[in-house]
């Protein structure tokens, strides 16, 4: 059997990604639609040798789609999902707009896949920071117990889009040839202030929350308890955005259920945790970086020691494309899912 797909945002840093991988993982594809805005409608993009236009996408546009895969800004899906619902699409929502919904799973395969089953016709792909950070957290929470959560990001430009990839190439170029550095995107798009991202770091990801928390930390903090089905797990978040195109990481400082843990008990399910890789050797050197993760569909991690106060606490590293794993092909493991285990 063979699907109709749409995806809604196909110009985009995240929807070039779905395309490639639709492709890469030989999708059970009948017809692919690629929709956009208005403004990236026209546009031609080559899919296994054939040139597709990208439409600007309607209501009419999800008429015989089984799976919309959505990746183009809140707005647009809380206008369009539900009308390609109305037309008997499956949506995969991959942005904030209905993840906190009460009847839309928010699901990382790896973590809370069976909650896929419980759709209405949308279902949510989390922020990517908050994905890595769940995989590798779950193994952990099954054999330990999991009672606390605080992680810093370290998080990468392109979770802002195409458009802040090229202000920190253009900051960049521009402080090496001792030019002024202009900044008109970051950290937020629309907000008051802008600060050059380039040789910096920038302690806010999205717009400030009434309790000082970002909208990315409050992400999250709430997304984290809902995907893994856990209202009382404390957690705290402070998120940063630093100078580099692909991949966040993460320190993260968690409690666990029961003391007297080492780390090689960690390690002994985080080895066998599926969709994650150890990278842990001090004495080699050995550990994650973005840019060793970047392109890879895992979640890597590395640098895990016991607190040296909290009998129950341990620290780890925690990497992976913010892209891939974060985004496209959390997505596309969604749309697997749905029709291997016949949840359309
Ligand atoms: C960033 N995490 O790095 C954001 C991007 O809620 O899907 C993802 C925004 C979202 O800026």
């Amino acid at each position: 059997t063979t699907f109709n797909i749409a995806v809604v945002g196909a110009t985009g840093a995240v929807g070039q990604k779905i395309i490639d991988l639709l492709d890469a993982k030989d999708f059970p594809i009948n017809d692919l639609k690629l929709l956009s805005s208005e403004r990236s409608a026209g546009k031609k993009i080559n899919f296994q040798n054939k040139e597709l236009t990208v439409e600007a996408a309607t209501p009419e546009s999800f008429t015989d789609v089984d799976i919309a895969l959505f990746s183009a800004g809140g707005s647009v899906s809380k206008k369009l999902a539900p009308e390609a619902v109305k037309r008997g699409a499956v949506v995969v929502d991959n942005t904030s707009a209905f993840r906190m919904t009460e009847d839309v799973p928010l699901v990382v395969p790896e973590v809370n896949n069976e909650d896929i089953a419980k759709h209405n016709g949308i279902i949510a792909n989390p922020n990517c920071s908050t994905i890595q950070m769940v995989a590798a957290l779950k193994p952990i929470k099954d054999a330990f117990g999991l009672d606390r959560v605080i992680v810093s990001t370290y998080q990468a430009v392109s979770g802002a889009g195409n458009e802040a990839n090229k202000e920190l190439e253009e900051q960049s170029k521009a402080r090496l040839n001792g030019e002024e550095m202009k900044a008109e995107l970051l950290p937020v798009k629309g907000e008051e202030k802008h600060y050059p991202i380039a040789f910096n770091a920038l302690p806010q990801i999205d717009v400030f929350e009434d309790n000082g928390y970002t909208f990315e930390e409050m992400k999250m903090i709430n997304e984290t308890k809902k995907i893994m089905h856990a209202p009382e797990l404390n957690v705290a978040a402070t998120c940063v955005r630093l100078p580099f195109f692909t991949s966040h990481a993460e320190s993260v400082y968690i409690e666990v259920g029961k003391e007297g843990l080492e780390v090689a008990d960690l390690w002994k399910v985080l080895e066998g945790a599926d969709g994650v890789v150890l990278e842990d050797d001090p004495a080699s050197q050995t550990y994650p970086t973005p840019l060793s993760a970047a392109d890879k569909e895992q979640v890597f991690v590395g640098r895990v020691r016991k607190d040296l106060d909290q009998k129950n606490g341990f620290h780890l590293w925690v990497v992976s494309d913010n892209l891939l794993k974060g985004a496209a092909w959390n997505s596309i493991q969604i749309a697997q899912s749905l029709i291997q285990n016949k949840w359309l």
